[in-house]
């Protein structure tokens, strides 16, 4: 639902502006020193960008689902790493508190993520539970009015800047599974919190991983998400659904901007005395390209709206996610194809983004685990 067109239209235009004007011009530097320079940190604050979809009573701006995807479109037309700085607070970092937090929590909390103050991390991920989330070990013991939370979570994404972490924890240990996992806000200073050395990726420079240990780290019981024990997983699934539709968008905004460079090199590069786009086999790679990006933008804007009118979009969110992250990497492999060799050195920024759209297929659920969540409802739906 788009709520207002001029404003959104507005909206739309500065963050176009942003990304070519102050964002695609600092690709290379975030690259070379695998960071966001503070400078670009402190306009994206400016420009309200952390707290996008943080509803305006609590300081964002309060995005409905289809107009954050349209500028996902657009931020994702540069290097993935900016999106991914504010990616937390606008997503699975607040949206636990903000589906499920209690008021207390949601007055507190975020605020502090709208303006971006506070960064946000989410750690569901473990060493040994990744797709399998609900085996997760990291365990909350009850201790008087606190919990002492005790355990390793993994590939944290911004874990070495976040101030918070939205932490699943099992408060029963005697329950299976999914069941008996619990959402708690963990500041990082209370003690007991370490973070790991950032993990060297493959791609995604300037987004920083870390493993995050919490050893018997005192948590007032206030933190624990909307009061209620052994719901977390359930949140930590419904903040999911959210985050695979905002990734799907972004993977679209990634694949046109790919598509585009490719369009202009290949309109500009000769070869056999005429520009390499009048050839039809370069114009097939351009055309399935095309038609793949508008079939996940479609899927992605239709899902939006189910989403803005209360539908539940568990089954649309992991179409979209799946569809458009693998489009995007088969779109990545076409626009290398069509470099050439150009398309295989860093003198381009294919090269780049070949690497860096790779991480679309795995974060925030597989491909595999998508296939599993639309199966699963599908055949829910008919019995
Ligand atoms: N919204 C609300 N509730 C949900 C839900 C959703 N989208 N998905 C599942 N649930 C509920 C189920 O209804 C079930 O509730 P009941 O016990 O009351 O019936 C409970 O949560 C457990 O669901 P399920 O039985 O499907 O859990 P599984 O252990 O089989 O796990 C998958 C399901 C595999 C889909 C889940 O573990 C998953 O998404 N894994 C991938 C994790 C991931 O994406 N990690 C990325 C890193 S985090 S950025």
């Amino acid at each position: 639902m788009i709520r207002d067109n001029e404003t959104h239209q507005l909206l739309l235009s500065t963050v176009r502006a942003f990304v070519r004007d102050v964002l695609r011009p600092h690709e290379k530097e975030v690259e070379e020193n695998n960071e966001v320079p503070e400078s670009v940190v402190a306009q994206m604050r400016d420009l309200g960008l952390f707290g996008l979809t943080i509803p305006e009573e609590y300081g964002g701006l309060g995005l409905t689902m289809e107009e954050e995807a349209e500028v996902c479109f657009e931020l994702g037309r540069t290097s993935p790493a900016f999106r991914s700085l504010i990616g937390t607070n606008n997503g699975i970092g607040s949206q636990g508190i903000l589906i499920d937090g209690t008021d207390e929590q949601k007055s507190f909390y975020l605020p502090k993520l709208a303006t971006g103050e506070y960064l946000s991390s989410f750690c569901l991920t473990e060493p040994d539970a990744g797709s399998d989330a609900g085996s997760l070990k990291t365990i909350a013991e009850r201790d008087g009015d606190d919990y002492l939370i005790s355990g390793t979570k993994r590939f944290i994404t911004n874990a070495p800047y976040a101030d918070i972490f939205t932490v699943m924890a099992r408060t029963d240990r005697d329950a299976p599974g999914a069941k008996g996992i619990s959402a708690f806000i963990v500041e990082r200073k209370s003690d007991g919190v370490t973070i790991g050395k950032p993990d060297h990726k493959m791609g995604q420079k300037g987004s920083l991983t870390a493993d995050v240990i919490f050893d018997k780290v005192r948590v007032p019981a206030k933190q624990l998400i909307g009061g209620v024990e052994n719901v977390g997983f359930k949140t930590a699934m419904k903040v999911l659904d959210k985050g695979r539709l905002h990734m799907a968008a972004f993977a679209a905004g990634v694949s046109d901007r790919m598509l585009e460079d490719t369009l202009l090199y290949a309109i500009e590069r000769k070869q056999f005395g005429r520009p390499i786009a009048s050839f039809e086999l370069i114009q097939g790679m351009l055309a399935d390209s095309k038609a793949e990006l508008y079939a996940a933008k479609s899927m992605v804007l239709d899902a939006a709206r189910k989403r803005d009118e209360g539908q539940r979009i568990s089954t649309e969110a992991s179409c979209a996610k799946m569809f458009s992250t693998e489009a995007c990497g088969r779109i990545a492999d076409r626009c290398v194809q069509i470099y050439g060799g150009a398309g295989y050195v860093s003198d381009y920024d294919i090269e780049r983004f070949y690497r860096d759209v790779r991480l679309f297929r795995i974060y925030e659920g597989t491909t595999q685990i998508q296939q599993l969540v639309i199966a699963k409802n599908m055949v829910k739906e008919v019995s």
